[in-house]
């Protein structure tokens, strides 16, 4: 799954969101790539984005998982400003395993995975030979990444 935030301390909203995600039932955190720091994707006149992606084990099925994450999201104070706009937190369901799902709440893979370099590269970290459904394979989706704006968060900050 994805992580994201450009507001109140995004490297705090990342880490809060993590260790949460841990706490979900019958859900644990295998591994977490580093936050990459990068520039937002939308309206520009907002602070740069801190990303990452973690992979996890569930036995929730997708859409309760979903509700879960919309729940942390809330817990956290998430309001949503405008389209593409500024979050404070931002959780997504990228990959589920090998399941592809279009539904009208909820698509995966998802449905901007190969545009975001602050997906595709964190994923490369954690899972360098991964094949997304229908997709291809994640090297090749980063090959055809037409430019990218991001950085390890350690070289800048914390
Ligand atoms: N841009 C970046 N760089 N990172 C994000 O997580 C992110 N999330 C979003 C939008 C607003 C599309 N842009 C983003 O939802």
């Amino acid at each position: 799954m994805g992580l994201g935030s450009n507001l109140s301390n995004p490297v705090k909203q990342i880490n809060q969101a993590v260790v949460t995600l841990g706490s979900l039932p019958k859900t644990s955190v295998i591994t977490c790539s580093k936050l990459y720091g990068s520039a937002p994707q939308g309206p520009q006149d907002q602070p740069d984005f801190v990303n990452a992606v973690c992979q996890l084990t569930t036995e929730l099925l997708p859409l309760a998982l979903l509700s879960a994450l919309q729940g942390i999201e809330l817990a956290q104070g998430r309001v949503k400003k405008r389209h593409w706009g500024e979050r404070l937190i931002d959780l997504d369901i990228l990959l589920f395993d090998d399941v592809t799902l279009s539904l009208p709440e909820l698509t995966i893979p998802h449905i901007e995975i190969s545009n975001r370099d602050f997906v595709l590269i964190p994923l490369f970290e954690i899972a360098p030979d991964l094949i997304v459904p229908n997709q291809g394979s994640l090297r090749n989706l980063i090959a055809q990444l037409k430019t990218t704006y991001l950085h390890p968060l350690s070289l800048f900050t914390v």
